[in-house]
């Protein structure tokens, strides 16, 4: 057997465990380090859940899966972050948002007919790895 054979045998098991864990689990509180990911569904010419109780001041994830085929909900617009996303039917686009202060922000389809809400919340104590 040739020496890069053998390589590529010693290898296979590396490449195995490079393959991703499927993304699946809720954000829990057992990892604050972590970035934390919310799911908005968009089917029915509505935001599911159109009202989304997110932290303040640690950034986070929003990933929109768009189900419905018209128009109306064909962009997402969050003014907050001065941003616009057209969202594929049936696929996931996840959109980075930065450490938001406590308050509400809406967004909103491409017309400014859907609307969703963005509530951030203070996290009531501990948790936090980033205290100096
Ligand atoms: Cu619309």
């Amino acid at each position: 057997m040739k020496p890069v054979t053998l390589l590529l045998l010693a290898l296979l098991p590396t490449l195995a465990l490079a393959e991703p864990p499927a993304p699946a689990a809720p954000p829990t509180a057992a990892t604050p380090a972590e970035v934390k990911t919310f799911d908005v569904m968009v089917h029915g010419g509505a935001y599911h859940p159109a009202r989304l109780e997110v932290p303040a001041g640690e950034p986070f994830r929003l990933r929109f899966t768009k189900h419905d085929h018209d128009g109306c909900t064909r962009d997402v617009v969050l003014p907050f972050l001065g941003e616009r996303h057209t969202l594929p039917t049936g696929e996931a686009v996840v959109i980075e948002v930065p450490a938001l202060e406590a308050g509400t922000y809406a967004f909103t389809c491409g017309m400014n007919m859907v609307k969703g809400t963005l509530v951030v919340t203070k996290v009531a104590a501990g948790g936090s790895d980033g205290q100096r």
